[in-house]
């Protein structure tokens, strides 16, 4: 067992990073980085991924369950929590078995804690607190289930019913929507713990110096029965999530010789990636995973430009459920399309269980007033309904596996490719052009010609000609192909990001910081900083190249390199692997890592925007850690694969000597060995 991120001390400001930080997850229930004596301030989270509710007219929301791992201690009347007393020593870690640990020494007791998700079982949270005493003491330990729960957008149950029996507490929940939810957690002591009231129990006890009181509770979330955990089965349950976590992290290694400090970050990237996969439902990824309720729980594309590369090679079972999910939210997306006046599937810029459009009008605050500012990312950026189609034909390419074609992502393509034709418009130029759209830069709304979602909405089209068996539909897109508009390289071999974006003014993304009326003020939108400028949010040419080489020469990417990066603000987590990618394919190797860094940091130092305006967009991110994985396979190693055979292209930077890569290549998991000059070795090191 190794050490995935551990930090040592208490810093009463470092409790929400903290809480991101060392997430524990297992692609159904997430529950934060956080200290047993915490409560709704410190933001304590067991977060239920796939389910929803909306109260009132509020944003609707994925739910957090009551926390069943409340323990407060007292020794000899005085709480001993890091709030109330200074402990002599504090480290919190993740180990890559999937497990959080902590360990505080105050003066007169130690204590320490182990905790998960299971991996095995993924209804099941299981927690082990241990309390050492350093001399005799009068110990009263409270424990339950709290009932105070932090909500950004809560409350989400109209009623919540607690019951206490046998060492077992039980909720029973009904959401707003009518959605039934259980929580039942039994607590195991070798002491008789008295109930409290209906969320309580104590446990009394003189103990001796050097005597260990040790508590376990297991806890079972069911949306369907109220299934209770059964008892006696702590250490089963923790061994089974153990093995299980570490037979997924084995098909998804990556080791960077020469470079230990690039490897552990990487490592906790991954860590942070896998635990959100889900082989067995049909769910998809939120835009903070399963670290809290921002961005509504909801599912962007960061899905399928990040995460479902990540898991087609680490873990193709979870890889297909993300498709399945857009198959599942088709109709969703052909309701959205409709009720704008289109053909086809335009899929829900943020999507939650039913795929119905769930971004709102007003996604930001003014920072300083409060006032809705309206932004149009629900309505224009289209580009959503092309990464979809774009990700499926890379599952396809890479695994081989077409079978999900007859599985509805067949229609997903073609819906799609019918949403891109209704809503190109015929120019004076006879060509159809994509207008009044968004870029994945933001910050310009309502732009045309945008060249990513020009290329991109191209390729489904493509993608729908080759794959359909409607013969009238493939004539229709060959005509709309045979007119389709796409920016092209100017003298100096740049593409311009939208039309008009070359006579934007020249700014620098200082200047426009130092021009800020408020820190987290937003810089897009009608009335945003960036707004009248050059600078951009994210990469939106340059993801383009990284999406799409082949239709690229190095030349044309190395020049749009040199002129978007000093224009690119990286205000999004999304942005820094895509310029990781580009400049490694383009030889910049150095900035290539740099950015690789970044990213793959983003969740451990926590240096990411909290707020877009007012709105709170804090979490861990998804899409940046699956991204610092591309940023090796697709950057750095150049990395093809199709049918589960690989080649490289290698951009190493210095620092690295050789990378030591595993994937999923059919039934078996395959490690290949690469340096600058190629690959050294493969060979298969599991068979499924
Ligand atoms: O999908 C991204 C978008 O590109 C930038 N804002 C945050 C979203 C969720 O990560």
């Amino acid at each position: 067992m190794k050490t995935l991120l551990t930090k040592k001390g208490w810093n009463q400001n470092d409790i929400i990073q903290d809480g991101n930080s060392f997430l524990v997850a297992n692609g159904h229930l997430g529950y934060r980085g956080t200290l047993e004596e915490y409560g709704a301030d410190q933001l304590v989270g067991l977060n239920l991924g796939g389910v929803y509710d909306r109260s009132g007219n509020q944003w609707r929301e994925p739910i957090v369950m009551p926390n069943p791992f409340l323990l407060l201690v007292e020794a000899d009347g005085k709480p001993i929590q890091v709030f109330k007393e200074k402990a002599r020593h504090h480290e919190i870690s993740l180990t890559d078995d999937g497990v959080f640990h902590r360990r505080t020494e105050f003066k007169d007791i130690m204590i320490e804690s182990e905790r998960t998700a299971s991996h095995a079982d993924d209804r099941l949270v299981l927690e082990r607190f241990r309390l050492i005493a350093k001399k005799r003491l009068a110990i009263t330990v409270l424990m339950g289930m709290d009932p105070e729960i932090a909500e950004l957008a809560g409350p989400h149950f109209k009623s919540a019913e607690y019951s206490i029996q046998d060492n077992r507490i039980r909720f029973a929940g009904e959401t707003n929507e009518g959605k039934k939810l259980f929580e039942s957690a039994v607590y195991e002591c070798a002491e008789n713990l008295e109930s409290v009231g209906k969320t309580r129990l104590k446990l009394s006890k003189i103990v001796e110096k050097g005597e260990i009181l040790t508590i376990s509770v297991t806890s079972l979330i069911s949306e369907t029965e109220p299934f209770d955990p059964v008892a006696n089965r702590f250490e089963e349950s923790l061994q089974a999530s153990r093995l299980a976590f570490e037979k997924k992290l084995a098909a998804a290694d990556i080791g960077l010789r020469g470079d230990a400090a690039a490897e552990a970050d990487l490592r906790y990237s991954i860590y942070q990636s896998l635990i959100l996969g889900d082989r067995e439902r049909t769910r998809c990824i939120s835009g903070r995973g399963l670290s809290g309720q921002t961005y509504k729980g909801a599912v962007f594309w960061d899905t399928e430009i990040f995460l479902l590369p990540f898991f087609t090679l680490v873990d193709p079972r979870v890889a297909r459920n993300l498709i399945l999910y857009r198959v599942k939210t088709l109709s969703g997306a052909m309701a959205k399309a409709e009720g704008l006046g289109y053909k086809g599937a335009f899929y829900a810029w943020e999507s939650q269980d039913d795929g119905s459009e769930q971004c709102s009008k007003y996604n930001v605050t003014d920072p300083e007033t409060g006032e809705p500012v309206r932004t149009y990312f629900g309505e224009k950026q289209i580009h959503i309904s092309a990464d979809i189609p774009y990700a499926i034909e890379k599952y396809i390419e890479q695994t081989g596996d077409k079978s999900i074609l007859d599985e509805g992502a067949r229609e997903v393509i073609e819906e799609c490719a019918r949403f891109f034709m209704s809503r190109a418009e015929l120019g004076e130029d006879g060509l159809y052009h994509l207008n009044d759209v968004i870029g994945p830069d933001e910050y310009h709304e309502g732009v045309d010609d945008n060249a990513f979602t020009a290329y991109m909405a191209e390729e489904t089209l493509r993608f729908a000609l080759n794959r359909t068996n409607d013969e009238d539909l493939r004539q229709e897109i060959a005509r709309y192909l045979d007119h389709w508009y796409l920016p092209k390289p100017n003298a100096d071999g740049v593409i311009e990001q939208f039309k008009g974006y070359f006579a934007k003014k020249d700014s620098t993304i200082e200047e426009l910081r130092s021009s800020l009326h408020h820190p987290n003020e937003y810089w897009g939108g009608e009335n945003g900083v960036a707004t009248p400028t050059k600078i951009i949010k994210q990469a939106d040419v340059i993801a383009l190249m990284a999406l799409l080489p082949h239709r690229f020469s190095i030349e044309t990417q190395m020049a749009n390199y040199e002129y978007y990066a000093p224009q690119t603000e990286h205000g999004s987590s999304l942005s820094d692997s895509m310029y990781a990618i580009v400049g490694a394919r383009i030889g910049k190797t150095k900035e290539a890592y740099e950015h690789f860094r970044k990213t793959a940091s983003i969740d451990i130092r926590g240096a990411s925007k909290q707020f877009a305006g007012g709105v709170y967009i804090g979490g861990t991110h998804p899409a940046a850690n699956a991204g610092t994985v591309l940023a090796v396979t697709q950057g750095f190693l150049g990395l093809q694969m199709h049918g589960g055979e690989i080649t490289v292209d290698p951009k190493i930077p210095k620092q690295i000597k050789s990378i030591r890569l595993r994937y999923v290549a059919g039934n078996s998991i395959k490690e290949a060995t690469i340096d600058r000059d190629g690959i050294k070795t493969i060979k298969e090191v599991a068979h499924d």
